[in-house]
This record gives C-alpha cells, structure tokens and sequence, in this order.
C-alpha cells in the first residue's frame, strides 16, 4: 500500500474562465478523490496549474488586445479564484510558464536529443509577410476541400471533422491580419522521435493494470495505427524558447505546447517546493526513492488520454532521467448542455465565474458528482439541477438536519441528551454504507459513491420518520435525537469530500472541530461520532442547510444561459 498519493488533474488551457463540465472533467473528482485520501489518513500532494502557451493563448490574448504575458498573468488569477470558490483544495496550482518549467522542458529536450530520439526536418508551412511571421495550423484558416465549410482550421475541419494539413485548404489566409497573402515555405523543425521509443512505450503500457478499458483503449490504437515522429517545435513568439544551441536561423523557435504541458506537473511540483520552503521536497514524489511509495493518479477529460498515455510517457522514458512514471489515468467523459456543447462565445452554457452568483458551490458539486460523466456522457440543464438540489440536498439531508434541531431545541433546550444503549440495527445500516462509499472513493467510482451517500442520508430521514420524536413522550425521544444527533456528525464525515461547505456547516452547529471531521476516515466513523451527552449546542444558529430552487428561477436561467438571445432574462444577478 503506497504511502504518499500524487494527484493531478489537467491543466486548464489559460484562455477564458472554464465552465462547470471543466471542473466536472478533471478538477472535481480528482478533489474528492484528494479529500477521501486525505480522510484516510493517507500523504497527499494535489497538483494543477494553468496551461499557457500555444494558439489559445496568443490568440486569446490577441482578442484581449493585451500582451500574451499580462493576459496570462491575469487569467491565470482569475481561474485560481474560480477554483478556490468551488473548493477545489490543490496543495498548489501553478504555471507552466514560470521558470522551472522552462529549465525542466528543456533538460528533458536536451536529453532526448543526446539519446538520440531527436529528429530535424524540414516542413512547409504557410509564411505572413503582413504578419512578418509564420502561421502554425491553428493560425491559418480556409475552406476545407471536404465538405466546403469556409473557416477551417488548418489542423482540423470543425464542419467536417477532418484532420487537415494547412495546405489542403482551400483560399488560406491568416486568422491574425486576415490576410491572403500567405504563401508555403520551408521551415526547419525538430520532432520527437516515436518510432524509435515505440517498443519501450508499449512495453510500459502493458505494464499499467490499474488502467481503465477505456484508457487501455486508446493507447493500443494509438500505437496499433503506428507511432509517427510529432513536430515538437513552432515558429511562436510566445512559448518556452529552444535553448540557443538548437535555435535556427530565422524564425525563434518554441516548444509545441504538448512538448512543455505535462512537464508542468513536475514543474509546478518544483514550485510548490520552493513555496513550503524545501526545493527539493518535489523528488519525494517524483524521483522518490522507491517508485512504489508513491502512486500517481491522472484526472483529465478523454481527449487529453494520448498525450498523457504515449506521448508524455515517451518523452519521460526517452529523456532516461528516473523520473517516476504516473502509475493510473482517471479519464473522464463529456458534460454536455441541454444537449449540446458549451461555447464561451455563445454564451451558452454556465460558467465558473458565474456559477457561484445564483447557488453555493455545494449545489454544483453535488449534482455534478451525482451526474459524474465516467463511463458515458452526462447532460445538464437547470431543470434536472433544480430538481436534484430540491429533492436530495433539501428532501434528504437538509429535512433530516432541520427536524432534528426543531426538536432538540425545542424539547432539549439544544442540551444533547443521554442514550438509552445502541441500536445496532441503525449501526449496522449505516455502517455497510459508509464501507460502500468509502470503496468506491477508493475505487475513484464518484457517481456510484454519491448515489451511496444519499442512500446514507436516507437512513437518517427513515429513522426519525419511523421514531417521531416530536409526538413521543420525552423518555423515548431523548435518546432518538441524540442518534439523530450522532448521525448528523456521520453524516458529514461522509458528506466531506463532497460537499466540504455543508459538512463544515454541520460541524459548526455539532460544535465539532472541523479536523474531527475532515481527519476521520469514513469507513469507521461511525464508532466516535456520538456527541457528549449534557453539551450544549448554539441555539440560534440557522439549520436550514440549503434554499429551494423555484420554477421561475429554473426557468430564467434556462432563458439566460440557452446561447440564443439570452438579454431578456429578467432574473439578474
Ligand atoms: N490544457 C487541454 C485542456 O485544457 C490541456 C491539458 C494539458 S494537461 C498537461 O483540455
Ligand atoms: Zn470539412
């Protein structure tokens, strides 16, 4: 059993805030799966930070009409607000652009070439002298030879679907001055190798048991289908430079943004280090002295799996500098809305920076994770949202919590009362459940563990339902609130990973420290839950934990966020 577990989920391209199916891709469940380690007593170091070079970032910068360095900076602040709003408990969150990054891509560059996985060649790519610069793919758009749709890209068709080569397209010109005047070149690049590392590759990836069909999948297709040497560099103004030795005349080069991506999570690793004090502290996760004392878990959404299962290991096997390999890839499905994609430009859809204006981070967490896109698709709209926050979150836990403290406060005067011995009938319920969430924690099943965890909640209701302690006589109903009370305290131990807003609610109104509840494993909770029988608890604190969503509300923001002429919205913020 490894004793220290490294997370990390994928990192955020820097352009625009990212949207609730972005967090429930990646940042989400891998913050539970943080938590439930953290609950079970386990070393843990949560990894993230922002990606923040390549076409997104200069081209979002350029729309911004900012330089790429400052539209960075800022962006980079804004999603680490946005994250730390919903809770997403990252021991750091870093960049890729900062200076450790840089050194570390280019060691790990530099050591593919001595080895010999390197290749120069040269490739024809469109050059802009209005630009005064050449157009990588996504810099050149036209009408695709296909299916005729007038603004494909020059590495993919979004009319079609097609994997293009810029040159296909039909009247190019260039998406930064929109000009015409473009015409093929030769440029010199330099490209990984593949061919060359594809039997050590596909070696490692045999050995990954802990690996999902699904991920196993698409790493032996990429491999079946036959590596091919991938252009590492491009002709950027922004991006990490070559070192000297291997620029070229003419145009700077820069590393392919996947080529100094995953490094990041090393990177970022570094600067975490350096923040608590210990730059050396990041070899303990990835050069520890034994690969087996830390195991290394991947969140990211399905289209990022080849570069995190052949091409980034590739480049980590072919650098040869023991570094340790990850060692399993949660990856995750699509959350689409109301059917469809979301699109920042469109308005369509709901975003972080928004999100937290109309309902508190534990309405979206819960749903999302009780919708969580594992295996297959999820949808959202705000019918099924309202829907499932009124019907769990107040129906179930919500109703159990404020029933209990209308009645100890009412009849107990908020002072716990004693017990009348255990009922190991409700013990033994709760405790098979709590088992059951916690495995499926373990096991990084998050809708299933949500759907335990609800059936938890229930089990509360059921009891005082079946017990009424407001129509009893006194000398019964005082050791029915105090298990009510015992099992408010279970409830959020197990609540924590998911919903840690509501569960640090309820262990304010148990008086409870919060490390009483955070730092105790949720398989075992159940024995050292009971509350101090003669304790008095605050007696004017609110208990109603969440607030209905209405029709109306539903139905405004279904209106505001559809993507179509969203202004007569009249619910405001
Ligand atoms: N930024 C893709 C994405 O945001 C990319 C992930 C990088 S993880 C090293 O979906
Ligand atoms: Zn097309």
């Amino acid at each position: 059993m490894p004793s220290k577990y490294l997370i990390t989920s994928a990192l955020p391209y820097i352009n625009g805030v990212k949207h609730i199916g972005n967090l429930i891709g990646s940042m989400l469940p891998a913050d539970v799966y943080a938590r439930y380690l953290r609950q079970e007593g386990s070393d843990v170091l949560f990894i993230c930070g922002t990606d923040e070079h390549g076409a997104p970032a200069e081209l979002a910068a350029k729309e911004a009409d900012e330089p790429v360095d400052v539209y960075c900076k800022k962006m980079f602040q804004v999603q680490r607000q946005c994250y730390e709003d919903f809770c997403i408990s990252f021991d750091y969150f870093g960049r890729t652009s900062s200076p450790s990054n840089h050194k570390l891509t280019s060691e790990i560059f530099e050591n593919l070439y001595e080895r010999g996985f390197i290749e120069e060649k040269y490739i024809s790519q469109y050059y802009s002298p209005v630009d005064g610069r050449f157009l990588p793919d996504r810099y050149v758009e036209g009408t695709c030879p296909h299916c005729g749709y007038e603004k494909a890209r020059g590495d993919q068709c979004d009319g079609c679907g097609r994997l293009l080569d810029p040159e296909e397209l039909i009247r190019p010109y260039s998406v930064l001055s929109k000009s015409y005047d473009i015409t093929l070149e030769q440029t010199q690049h330099y490209f990984l190798n593949l061919p060359k590392l594809e039997g050590q590759v596909t070696e490692w990836v045999n050995t990954q048991d802990g690996w999902s069909d699904i991920v196993r999948g698409v790493a032996q297709k990429w491999i079946k289908d036959g590596l091919q040497a991938r252009c590492i560099t491009r002709d950027l103004s922004w991006g990490i430079e070559l070192p000297v030795k291997y620029q070229k005349q003419g145009a700077r080069k820069v590393f392919y943004v996947w080529f100094d991506a995953p490094n990041g999570y090393i990177s970022i690793t570094q600067d975490w280090a350096t923040s608590v004090g210990d730059p050396l502290k990041w070899k303990e996760w990835w050069q520890p002295e034994s690969f087996k004392d830390v195991h290394c878990v991947q969140f990211m959404a399905k289209d990022n799996l080849p570069f995190h299962t052949v091409f980034w290991p590739a480049m980590l096997i072919g650098a040869g500098m023991s570094i340790k390999m990850p060692d399993d890839i949660k990856g995750m499905s699509w959350l689409t809305y109301e059917k469809g994609k979301f699109s920042t430009s469109q308005k369509r859809g709901v975003f972080l920076d928004e999100a937290l204006k109309f309902f508190p981070a534990d309405y979206w967490r819960y749903y999302l994770l009780a919708n969580c896109p594992e295996s297959s698709d999820s949808d959202f709209t705000f019918e099924s949202f309202a829907a499932t926050v009124n019907k769990d979150l107040i129906g179930v836990l919500g109703n159990f919590v404020n029933r209990t403290f209308t009645v100890f406060r009412k009849s107990f005067n908020s002072t716990v009362p004693h017990l009348d011995g255990d009922d190991l009938e409700l013990q033994n319920r709760c405790e098979s459940v709590l088992r059951e969430i916690s495995d499926l924690l373990a096991a990084r099943k998050f809708r299933q563990a949500t759907q335990k965890l609800r059936a938890l909640w229930v089990i509360g209701n059921e009891y005082i339902t079946e017990k009424t302690p407001w129509v009893a006589d006194l000398p019964s109903s005082g050791p029915t609130i105090a298990r009510c009370l015992h099992l408010i305290r279970v409830f959020a131990t197990a609540s924590a990973p998911f919903v840690p807003q509501t569960a640090q609610r309820i262990a304010d109104l148990l008086n409870v420290p919060w490390r009483g509840i955070c730092k105790t494993p949720i398989a075992d909770c159940f024995a050292v839950s009971k509350l101090v029988p003669g304790a008095t608890l605050a007696h004017d604190t609110d208990t109603v934990l969440f607030k209905k969503i209405e029709d109306d509300v539903v139905a405004s923001l279904t209106q505001r966020y559809s993507g179509k002429d969203s202004n007569s919205s009249e619910y405001e913020i």
